[in-house]
């Protein structure tokens, strides 16, 4: 067993999912995977069981069914903390987060407890996009910034690294948001219990194959929960509150 885990969530990503393990598993840091499937109709998780027959390092969780990001996540997480490992990554499937990039978000771990990977620290670095997504992304990053406190260029992002200690610091359980909102809340809560949180550049690529999951409900979540969050609407009682911040 490797210190560190990448947990990749996937939802009909079997055109891109072996490639993407080789990838991860070439890094010149060892990295073990956990892909966390929602019974993909094409057969994503088959595929991810015939990858962990291959590779001891890649471990599977068959969810029921389609629930989103954010609790396919926790489902990781807290799979992750509960086998015991020390630093757990996080990736999308579809390529739009380079391999390579690991062992930098690896690396900053050792000084932070949350590293969030950024598309926009220092200059945009997001190929492939049409412009009218690239202004969605970067004024909602600018939107919860504002909106929130929080001085991060990505929190919307999903290329990341915790230390175990910020996931045990956060009650997994009474995460709120599904799309990138989960995002947002996650860091939300590490800032709120004063956790160090970092950013490292990273460049995002579109998706490789496959149809977007993105939608208008996933921005809409965004934009009231940076609101409940901010406001105190929404508790997370291991990671306390806003109040906390302020106080
Ligand atoms: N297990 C699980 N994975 C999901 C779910 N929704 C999205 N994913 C995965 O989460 C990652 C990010 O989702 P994407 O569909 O790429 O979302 P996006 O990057 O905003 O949009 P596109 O790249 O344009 O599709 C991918 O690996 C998806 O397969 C879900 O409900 N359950
Ligand atoms: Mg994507």
């Amino acid at each position: 067993m490797n210190e560190s885990i990448v947990v990749v969530p996937t939802y009909n990503e079997r055109h891109n999912l072996p490639k993407l393990v080789s990838l991860i598993l070439e890094q010149p840091v060892s990295f073990d995977i956990l892909v966390v499937d929602d019974n993909s109709p094409d057969g994503t998780g088959q595929v991810a069981d015939e990858l962990a027959r291959e590779h001891p390092e890649v471990h599977v969780l068959h969810r029921a069914a389609k629930e989103g990001l954010g609790k396919a996540y926790v489902a990781g997480f807290k799979w992750a903390l509960a086998e015991g490992y020390d630093f757990i990554l996080e990736m999308d499937a579809d390529h739009s987060h380079n391999p390579n990039q690991l062992p930098d978000l690896r690396a900053a771990a050792e000084t932070h407890d949350v590293v969030l990977g950024s598309r926009y620290i220092g200059g945009i670095r997001v190929l492939d996009w049409d412009l009218t997504r690239l202004l969605i992304s970067s004024f909602g990053n600018w939107y919860a910034r504002s909106i929130t406190g929080m001085s991060f260029t990505d929190l919307t992002g999903g290329f990341k690294c915790y230390r175990r200690k910020a996931l045990e610091a956060i009650d997994l359980d009474q995460i709120h948001s599904v799309g990138y909102a989960f995002q947002i809340e996650m860091t939300w809560w590490a800032y709120c219990r004063k956790l160090r949180i970092g950013e490292v550049p990273i460049i995002f690529y579109g998706r490789d194959h496959g149809e977007t999951k993105f939608s208008r409900a996933i921005i809409w979540e965004a934009v009231w929960t940076v609101w409940k969050l901010r406001l105190g609407l929404i508790r997370n009682e291991a990671a306390g509150s806003v109040t906390a911040l302020v106080g």
